[in-house]
């Protein structure tokens, strides 16, 4: 199990999943396109991005295999890998600052323009930090949050925030109410389990790093920050100190987003930086917004969370998929060993309470492959009839970033495409070729 970037990196690179970049790269949209090209196949390190001595990395983990490398587990138990963790969290250590690769360079002169943080579509209102693991306190409880956030550099020390209503803006909120700043910590440059745990959807009060430590199977190393209560990764690239600054706002966006849509300029809540540590030969780290790595990251979690609630209605469920042509968030795919009729509808019914976000679902039969596209539509071609099998609920909460929405004010659809248990037996019968699994054409042709 990797516990830093650089074990991961090397890992990938031992594996052939890495490749260099060092012709000249502009941080304006060409990185970007070329990490959206790499995007599942390998990771890109840019080792010449014009006048930075940085080099960049995106696309550590582009696919479900990248993160069943990370977590050493077969591909298709990921998510259910991430829900063990999340159920059994281990506390993490704090070390040294000696003992921290992330202070080998200490500033309290905050100067984002030294760090090659790129542009990555057309309308972006400028460069920003997409890979970052944002460090908080719930300013009642003092106990520690993280999460990633779209950072837009508005000054040398100076960053714009998107902060959707969950736990960061609670706090935030709470501070603010008291005209107190919120001081918060940013770390970039880390492996693919740290990020993962910081899409964990958790109650308040639980503190996502432990699940990486769970994660790691041991305790993650903490360190303590320079000018912030705050402790974050020791093994990080970098991070950046500062506070969320009460009563203010400064414009925001557009920013190119996960559902392939521009969010929004409006104001935002602002961070004013108080300081930067970090490797000596550090590497900074981007995630191409809208990428399979940003839409898996969100996924994986996810799925952990929707299989367990699903499980506790319809215990015949076999697997739940977020699909990524469903921006991984939207639409769902279960698979279920139906025993009794209506167990399609009370499997949709779970999932669309489980998050806001759930749009569509889609219920098949466990011989479907729901990581199948095309095996998932054949089954709603051939076994759903619309008027019996599909329904629709109006005017529910969904997600403000889906553009047909109202608001976040949307519709709900369940689409049963399971066989009836009563069905004559043999129409549903799936044609097959006796040996067609095992044979190898390659065997044959010359
Ligand atoms: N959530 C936001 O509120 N604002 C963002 O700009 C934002 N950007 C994200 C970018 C990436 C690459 C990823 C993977 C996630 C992003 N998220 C964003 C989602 C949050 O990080 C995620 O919902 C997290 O679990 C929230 O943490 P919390 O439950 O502790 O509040």
């Amino acid at each position: 199990i990797c516990t830093s970037l650089r074990q991961w990196l090397s890992l990938l690179e031992e594996k052939g999943l890495l490749k260099q970049v060092n012709k000249l790269v502009d941080l304006k949209y060409e990185l970007a396109a070329l990490g959206k090209k790499a995007d599942g196949k390998y990771a890109l390190r840019f080792n010449n991005v014009g006048d930075y001595k940085i080099p960049v990395v995106t696309e550590i983990a582009g696919g479900r295999e990248f993160f069943a490398m990370a977590m050493d587990v077969p591909v298709d138990q990921v998510a259910e890998h991430f829900a063990r963790a999340q159920a059994n969290p281990i506390d993490c250590t704090v070390v040294d600052a000696s003992k921290a690769p992330v202070k080998e360079v200490v500033s309290q002169n905050v100067d984002l323009s030294t760090l090659p943080i790129p542009i990555h579509h057309e309308k972006d209102s400028g460069p920003y930090i997409t890979a970052g693991v944002l460090v908080a306190k719930d300013p009642k409880t003092g106990i520690r949050n993280i999460s990633i956030h779209r950072l837009q550099v508005l000054g040398p020390n100076r960053l714009g925030i998107l902060i959707l209503p969950r736990h960061l803006f609670h706090f935030f909120r709470e501070a603010e109410s008291m005209g107190k700043p919120l001081e918060v910590a940013i770390a970039i440059g880390l492996d693919p389990l740290v990020l993962l745990a910081s899409q964990a959807l958790t109650p308040p009060g639980v503190d996502e790093l432990t699940i990486a430590s769970a994660l790691y199977g041991k305790p993650l190393e903490l360190v303590k920050c320079e000018t912030v209560d705050l402790e974050v990764p020791a093994q990080a690239e970098i991070v950046l100190e500062g506070k969320l600054l009460p009563g203010i706002r400064e414009m925001e966006g557009p920013f190119g987003e996960y559902p392939k849509y521009y969010g929004p300029a409006s104001p935002k809540p602002v961070i004013e930086l108080t300081a930067m540590t970090s490797r000596k030969d550090l590497i900074y780290q981007t995630i191409v917004p809208a990428t399979r790595e940003h839409l898996l990251l969100g996924a994986i979690p996810r799925e952990g969370g929707l299989f367990q609630i699903v499980k506790n209605t319809v215990p015949t469920v076999c697997a739940v998929h977020l699909t990524p042509g469903g921006t991984c968030r939207y639409h769902v795919v279960i698979s279920i060993d139906k025993q009794n009729e209506g167990e399609a509808k009370n499997a949709i019914f779970a999932a669309l309470s489980s998050s806001q976000e759930i749009k569509h679902v889609v219920v098949v039969d466990k011989e479907v492959n729901i990581f199948d596209p095309e095996d998932v539509e054949w089954a709603i071609a051939t076994r759903c009839q619309a008027d019996r099998d599909v329904f629709v609920v109006a005017g529910a909460m969904g997600n403000k970033l889906d553009p047909s929405s109202d608001d976040g004010l949307s519709a709900k659809m369940g689409i049963d495409a399971t066989v009836p248990l009563n069905a004559e037996p043999g129409r549903f019968e799936r044609i097959r070729i006796p040996g067609e699994d095992t044979i190898s054409l390659e065997d044959y042709i010359e």
